[in-house]
């Protein structure tokens, strides 16, 4: 990494509906990112958090009426300005946003902010699609949503803070999909995104998929934004995720995923941000999911074996 990493934490968790998610970004300082991250010889800002008002006392209905079926969307599109406006602040620094979730709703917030000047391809590491609309959601939690909305998509199109400004659904490319909802799935099939599922993974191996969804995601733009869900992984590797999936990679292809990231961007400016998703320290085990997540994150910002 050629950037001083500015650590923005995010305790969300107004998207989803176990609690516990809120408590990601310290399981995850915890658990030695910034000190992880200075052994790589790599300065670190750590920034604290981002403002998130608690659900209690907080009116779930509290979008626009016609937000139709989102729960807190107005809370999380204060929470996502706010995010956006902290992400663009690191990147006009000079600085490469690390983001700690939180639940995936977080999302919103850091593509509208570092897409703000740039045009910025997406790799989504995911179990789960998070395509659904306020039209489409069966449980309303705005985590399932996060993509539809950076993409404009349904009535997310109507609302001046969610849509990202440089995000072309040709650069976006989500990998490791077992878990799309009924009513999800026509919307990822006639969107221009490009969607890897685990099948596609067992079929083709990890590298082969994400240096194919870097070409995507890096054709034509100024950086690529890596949004990571520690529920992409398998739920042995990581149990500590408020929806874990089974079938998901394993711990190698996890690595293997971010060491072809940190080689393929190491280009100036190629790795634009990234964001670590979903840990939730209640459902952990050990604080394990959370020190997988700074594994990772070093992973893709250079650690090598050898
Ligand atoms: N995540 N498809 C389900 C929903 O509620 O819309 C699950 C979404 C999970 C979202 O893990 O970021
Ligand atoms: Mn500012
Ligand atoms: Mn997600
Ligand atoms: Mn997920």
């Amino acid at each position: 990494m050629d950037r001083n990493v500015r650590i923005i934490g995010v305790p969300m968790d107004l998207g989803a509906d176990r609690r516990g998610v809120d408590m990601g970004p310290s399981a995850i300082r915890y658990a030695g990112l910034a000190e992880e991250i200075e052994g790589l010889d790599v300065t670190c800002t750590d920034w604290g958090d981002v403002h998130v008002p608690r659900p209690e006392g907080t009116d779930p209905d509290s979008g626009a009426p016609a937000s139709g079926d989102a729960k807190f969307l107005g809370e999380t599109e204060t929470v996502c300005t706010r995010l956006a406006h902290e992400v663009d602040d690191a990147v006009a620094g000079g600085d490469f946003p690390l983001v700690l979730g939180g639940d995936h709703s977080i999302a919103i917030g850091t593509a509208s902010g570092v897409s703000r000047e740039a045009e910025t391809g997406f790799v989504w590491f995911d179990a789960h699609g998070d395509f659904n609309t306020p039209a489409t959601t069966s449980s309303g939690n705005v985590h399932g949503m996060s993509l539809a909305a950076v993409l404009g998509k349904g009535s997310f199109a109507d609302t001046d803070w969610a849509p990202a400004p440089n995000v072309s659904e040709e650069n976006v490319a989500l990998v490791g999909l077992r878990s799309i909802d009924e009513a999800e799935r026509p919307n990822i099939r006639d969107s221009d995104v490009t969607a890897y599922s685990m099948t596609d993974i067992d079929a083709r191996g990890v590298t082969e998929v994400v240096g194919e969804a870097l070409d995507i995601a890096t054709d034509g733009t100024d950086g690529v934004h890596v949004s990571l869900d520690l529920d992409w992984l398998d739920p042995t590797e990581a149990p500590g995720v408020g929806t874990p999936e089974r079938g998901g990679v394993s711990y190698r292809e996890a690595h293997a995923a971010m060491e072809i990231i940190a080689e393929r961007a190491a280009e100036p400016g190629r790795l634009a941000s990234m964001e670590l998703v979903e840990v939730n320290p209640i459902l952990d085990r050990h604080n394990r999911t959370a020190e997988l997540a700074v594994e990772l994150a070093t992973s893709a910002l250079g650690k090598v074996i050898l």
